[in-house]
């Protein structure tokens, strides 16, 4: 399985993150890629390769070019209104304000496209979004050409990221950005399934009204996880749409037993309509020792992970998503893309022989 992974992820190197009420070292940091990389290295699963720059039209296709541009120039303003640390937002229009104005003020802006407050912009942001995208786009491109699977190692992760807002460490939605690429490249309709343990709330409001992309998302239950707004079991998509979301929020703690029994229902969701291919927001963050979740796989569960999803038998493009238990997320990441492989292997071996009989 080829992978596609960008120098220029490394560029977002923020410094602050607000969590617990203190402003600390971000979970989100380019070590990630480090150890990602390494156990690729390692498993000789495949090559790794840069992709090519894909520009911003297929960004576009998925988010507000206002939206776009205000990434683009954020740190900049940032810096020239004499800000000293990282841009962070800090109000919103809240319920109980107007929600029609995009303030001048950099700090008014901020408040309007952010979703969340623990992720801050800094120097090299907007550059590394760019980059993650192009990964993802690189891979779906493979995929599309080939037929084969393919890993986009993304950084920043997107899942978060909706039509106008960013937060949750996410920027551009890259599963989004991807999908809309494989159906304006043809395909008719894409799946999305989702298994960060946290809801991907911008790729459910991306899609929610229509019904060419299929979104499936397991994740801790919102009522008590983040983004807690968005992610519950009655949002099954609005007009075209119905019918074509579909959410399994899981309390924290919840058994690996029953998270796969959840998948077995998630995956029959996805055979049960006509998909070309499947994306796969791929957080490895439900693993047991992860800082920042509360689910329990352990690293051997992974490579059960990726059997199940060769199940599927559609062309497949898995994208990197969360995963912050630093030592073991190569390890994990490897372990599902080995097993998808491997029962893949295994099912076309099948198939052949069936075809000999
Ligand atoms: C924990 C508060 C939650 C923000 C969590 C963001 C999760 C990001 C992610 C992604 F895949 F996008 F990276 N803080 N006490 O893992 O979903
Ligand atoms: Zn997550």
């Amino acid at each position: 399985m080829l992978t596609f992974y960008s120098e220029e992820s490394r560029l977002r190197q923020a410094r602050t993150e607000l969590h617990d009420g203190a402003l600390v070292t971000p979970f989100e940091c380019p070590e990630r890629l480090d150890l990602v990389l390494k156990q690729l290295r390692q498993s000789g699963l495949g090559d790794i390769c840069a992709p090519k720059a894909y520009g911003l039209e297929p960004v576009m296709a998925v988010h507000d070019a206002d939206y776009v541009t205000f990434l683009a120039n954020c740190w900049k303003q940032w810096v020239a209104a004499g800000h000293n640390g990282e841009a962070i937002p800090n109000i919103w229009p809240a319920r109980t304000m107007r929600g029609d104005r995009i303030p001048r003020s950099i700090s008014g802006q901020l408040g309007y496209y952010a979703l969340a407050a623990e992720t801050s912009i800094s120097e090299g942001t907007f550059e590394a979004a760019m980059a993650s995208k192009d990964v993802a786009l690189g891979a779906l491109e493979h995929t599309l050409k080939t037929g084969e699977p393919s890993f986009g190692l993304c950084r920043p992760p997107g899942h978060h990221a909706a039509f106008d807002q960013f937060g949750g460490y996410c920027f551009f939605n890259n599963a989004a950005v991807a999908a809309q690429r494989a159906l304006d490249a043809g395909k008719r309709r894409v799946a999305i399934l989702d298994v960060d343990f946290h809801h991907g709330n911008g790729t459910q409001q991306i899609f929610y009204g229509r019904d060419d992309v299929l979104f499936v998302s397991l994740h801790g239950d919102p009522e008590v996880t983040f983004p807690y707004y968005l992610g519950y079991a009655d949002e099954g998509g609005e007009g075209k749409g119905e019918g074509f979301n579909f959410n399994y929020p899981l309390p924290p703690g919840t058994s690996v037993a029953t998270w796969l029994a959840t998948l077995d229902q998630a995956l029959a969701q996805i055979k049960a309509v006509n998909c070309d291919c499947l994306i796969v927001s791929l957080g490895v963050d439900i693993f047991e020792g992860d800082p920042i979740s509360a689910f329990t796989f352990t690293s051997a569960d992974f490579t059960v992970l990726g059997e199940r999803l060769a199940q599927v038998g559609l062309p497949s493009v898995f994208l990197m998503e969360g995963g912050y238990a630093v030592d073991a997320i190569g390890v994990n990441v490897v372990n599902v893309l080995q097993g998808f492989e491997q029962a893949r292997e295994k099912g076309l071996e099948l198939h052949l022989n069936k075809g000999k009989g």
